[in-house]
């Protein structure tokens, strides 16, 4: 027998042992319940970093239980291959998007392989592959005729100097991310999804997704964004600039504050605006001005608040004779609501800065419950419930009443009416862009816009591109364009733009049902497989897609089913969203540059230096690893010193799940000591009796036996509700009870003690199978042989329940306050018993060294404590 452990070759030995059996994959045809575990699938970076290790090594304990316990368990891995860091490296190193991306995945799939991780890969698919587009592009042209996709002029950014439209995040500050140049707003013919259809039933949904982190929930009903308000019309004083706008149509949350509206303000390019700004120059610049802050939220929320006064008033409706001034402003959004806007300074904040910014009065109409009848607004608007005041018939009111009473007076002057409106926009799929997957629609000058023939499906991305000039290399492509229409069968053009990569991400965990149906065979995928698969029971990812990935996966859910793909409508039963893995950082103390961990030498009891010069090395706080900060360290580098399972034990026993992990030295040499210490004990495994023999009732090998049942009840329990870290900590416990029961020299103890010990042992190993597979798949052939059947395919261990329901307790033994030992004993051992068991223990034999107890205090059920 090796001395040592050998991890590299035995990690390797067992991958391929699963590999050849085929451990892993999984069809339909199984008795057993069927279980979805998935990890959200990676962007081919091309270096995995430790977010993905944590991330799969979650999924894959979920996964392995899961199998033990009896399910049939689907569990694949795939490729989220789209997107622009390929065409970015296309532009930068002259590389095809399509070999560049290709080389990824094939380096990370080899990074990925050493982890062990229980996939089907069998079924891996890379979106960029025509033959997973090609099944896109007909659900698209389903949504088409469903009216779920649409056409219509929206906003983008435009780099002037580029020629090129930017997505959101080619913005930075203003600027295009290459040029530096300014970002314009400009409008473009776009192609949406109607994600709004669905917004009430993405809201009320939420509800019943009760296996989801409240967090994730609640971001998605702030998105969706439900609001309940009037559509009121304020009239033009005096001619209006064009007949269709004597009326200006304004939406609002807040009926109840209309005696305190002070001004009106319309988007820079609400109609009003457009039939103003011809004859008003300044104006005409104000309005550029606006729209070229970027069309993302957060430029739109950081920008500053500006207006322009037209000199136009409107009448209130409730106030004969009051006249409103109308402003242009540039934080009202012509997208939301009706592009227009009554402001009330003293209970809106932005209103308020408004209103002091351009001098308009401030008029208090909502007073709090508690305040003074003279309460006024300072610098804060005052936003909450209270009494409605300064407002003839509503005053007296509190708020939600004044809603209601504001309304009907609305309703029956004729003047507006109560309303729904969400947050939520229709989603723009749109991108100008070469690495996506192709809108398979056809424009003809005579027909208008027409779908692509299903049977010339799939529309192929040219390989022949080059990334030479800015702009979209599919528009500037010789021939790719050029189609004949499928109509009249003049010359028509092919539509450029290719799909947003969500669209690819929306559908995938479906895809992995059937992986490999062509669309002659079935659409999508095979609907006997979605049906027997789906939803996802349990998906994981980073917290950082709580809104738009799950959002538009519960979208595409809907919108397949209504179209006849799949009879479901939530894509995941079960969510668990992972925290950071965070590290230290280190910065060289006089120049101020960061250093890689590796860069550090830590010497015990000194300061740290840095390797190379010896200079001081100044220590910073754990932040989520960054390469800005170098605070990083390579999954391949520590899998290659420790192993995989090494790893997989430290993320997992480190913190729970949803919370931040801090990697450390430290940590992964507790977790590497920890497997070697399973090691010897396999290795020095004493021989047992086959039968179980007599347990006297409170011996130390019944107490063990008690512990062990406990053990598997509490872990099985931990693993149901992913608390990782305990399970791992209860495994340790366990193997401790063990270690101490044997005593220095296992050849020599009981039958009953060795009995247990190996049963023990043995069960041990399920139980940690699922965080470190090889380790426990190695030991269970040292201890079963060759040929027997592989750990992974063995069932979970049960717990037996009279033996978990004893009443044993765990009593600390300390030294001088300082823990040194643990017995499991049976409740209420009395005073002496305890004692003499205490004292009798190697551990304390060894703490006091030789040294007689001063006085040994007995807390029943609880603690001894020796004092020398
Ligand atoms: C008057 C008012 C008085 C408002 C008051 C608020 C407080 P949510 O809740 O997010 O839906 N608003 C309406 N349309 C807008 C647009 N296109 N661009 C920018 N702001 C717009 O916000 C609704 C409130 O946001 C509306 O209610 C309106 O201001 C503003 F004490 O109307 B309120
Ligand atoms: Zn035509």
């Amino acid at each position: 027998m090796n001395a040592r452990y050998n991890v590299r070759e035995t990690e390797a030995k067992w991958q391929k042992r699963w590999e050849e059996a085929a451990c892993f994959r999984v069809t339909e045809e199984s008795p057993r319940p069927k279980y979805y575990v998935l990890e959200m699938f990676p962007y081919p970076s091309g270096r995995i970093h430790m977010g993905h290790v944590r991330n799969y090594t979650l999924g894959d304990v979920v996964a392995r239980a899961r199998k033990a316990q009896g399910y049939n368990v689907l569990h694949p891995m795939g490729w989220d291959a789209f997107g622009l860091p390929a065409e970015n490296a296309a532009i930068q190193n002259k590389r095809h998007p399509a070999e560049w991306t290709h080389e990824n995945i094939a380096s990370m799939k080899t990074q990925l392989k050493p982890m062990g991780l229980s996939y089907d890969w069998s079924r891996e698919l890379a979106t960029c592959d025509p033959s997973y587009y090609v099944h896109e592009q007909k659900m698209f042209l389903d949504f088409m005729k469903a009216g779920l996709a649409y056409r219509r002029e929206s906003w983008v950014n435009w780099d002037p100097i580029e020629n090129t439209v930017l997505a959101n995040e080619q913005v930075i500050d203003g600027r295009g991310w290459r040029s530096g140049a300014p970002v314009e707003r400009r409008q473009l013919q776009q192609w949406f999804l109607r994600i709004t259809h669905y917004a009430e039933d993405l809201l009320s949904a939420l509800d019943r997704l009760d296996r989801w982190p409240d967090k994730v929930r609640t971001m998605q009903e702030r998105w969706i964004g439900r609001s309940e308000g009037a559509r009121l019309f304020f009239t033009l004083n005096g001619a209006p600039p064009a007949p269709d706008l004597s009326r200006i149509e304004v939406f609002t949350t807040r009926p109840d504050t209309l005696y305190g509206a002070s001004f009106l303000a319309v988007a820079p390019n609400h109609p009003l605006t457009q039939a103003l700004a011809p004859n008003n120059p300044e104006l005409a610049a104000f309005v550029t001005r606006a729209l070229e802050i970027g069309t993302s939220e957060a430029a739109l929320e950081t920008a500053e608040k500006l207006g322009f006064e037209t000199g136009l008033t409107v009448a209130h409706p409730f106030i004969p004779g009051k006249a409103l001034p109308v402003y242009v402003a540039n934080f009202v959004l012509m997208e939301y609501g009706t592009g227009a806007i009554f402001g009330c300074p003293a209970h809106d904040q932005r209103d308020l800065d408004f209103a002091r910014k351009y001098d308009l009065p401030v008029t208090v109409v909502v007073r709090p419950r508690d305040a003074d009848p003279d309460f006024d607004v300072g610098t804060e608007a005052f936003t909450g419930d209270g009494m409605i005041v300064n407002s003839a018939f509503l005053s007296g009111l509190d708020v939600a009443s004044a809603k209601r009473a504001a309304n009907a007076k609305l309703e029956e002057i004729g003047a507006g009416k109560s309303t729904t409106v969400y947050r939520l926009r229709d989603w723009g799929v749109s991108r100008q862009r070469y690495w996506g997957c192709p809108i398979p629609v056809i424009h003809c000058d005579a027909c208008g816009v027409l779908p692509v023939p299903e049977s010339d499906l799939p529309v192929k991305l040219p390989e022949d591109v080059n990334f030479d000039l800015p702009g979209n290399p599919l528009d500037r492509h010789p021939t790719w364009k050029h189609v004949a229409c499928p109509s009249c069968g003049k010359p028509a053009r092919r539509e450029t733009d290719t799909f947003d990569t969500f669209f690819e991400s929306s559908w995938y965990f479906a895809r992995y049902c059937s992986p490999n149906t062509s669309l002659s065979e079935a659409p999508g995928f095979d609907r006997k497989a979605v049906d027997y698969w789906m939803p996802v029971d349990q998906y994981i990812g980073g917290v950082e897609h709580a809104v738009l990935h799950l959002l538009y996966s519960r979208f595409f859910t809907r919108a397949l089913r209504d179209c006849g793909y799949l009879g479901i409508d939530e894509p995941f039963a079960g969510l668990m969203t992972q925290g950071m893995v965070c590290h230290e950082t280190y910065r060289d103390k006089k120049t101020g540059e960061w250093l890689y961990p590796e860069e550090v030498e830590r010497k015990p009891g000194q300061a740290l230096r840095r390797l190379c010069t010896g200079a001081e090395v100044e220590v910073g706080r754990s932040e989520k690893m960054s390469k800005s900060r170098k605070n990083v360290v390579d999954p391949t580098v520590i899998i290659e010193t420790y192993g995989a399972d090494t790893a997989r034990l430290f993320m997992l026993s480190d913190s729970p799940p949803e919370r931040d992990l801090d990697w450390s030295e430290a940590g992964i040499e507790g977790a590497w000591r920890f497997v070697n210490r399973l090691w010897r004990m396999a290795q020095e495994m004493p021989s047992a009796p086959a039968q179980q023999p007599e347990l006297p009732a409170g011996s130390p090998a019944d107490l063990v036996h008690r512990l062990m049942h406990k053990t598997i009840s509490a872990v099985s329990d931990d693993l149901d509700k992913f608390r990782f870290n305990r399970a791992v900590a209860r495994i340790r416990e366990f193997s401790n009870a063990l270690i101490e029961m044997i005593g220095p020299d296992p050849s020599q103890a009981s039958d009953e003690i060795r009995w247990i010990y190996r049963t023990g042992f043995i069960a041990l190993l399920h139980l940690i199978a699922p965080m470190t597979p090889h380790l426990a798949e190695e030991l269970w052939s040292h201890l079963t042989g060759d040929g027997a059947e592989l750990l992974c395919e063995r069932p979970w261990p049960i717990a037996d329940a009279a033996l978990v329901a004893d009443d044993s307790v765990t009593i600390a033994v300390q030294v001088n306050g300082k823990l040194r030992a643990t017995i499991n004993a049976t409740r209420d051992m009395p005073g002496p018993e305890l004692q003499a068991t205490a004292l009798a223990l190697p551990a304390l034999v060894k703490a006091l060294d030789g040294k007689a107890p001063r006085k040994v205090i007995v807390v029943p059920n609880r603690i001894v404590n020796v004092v020398v």
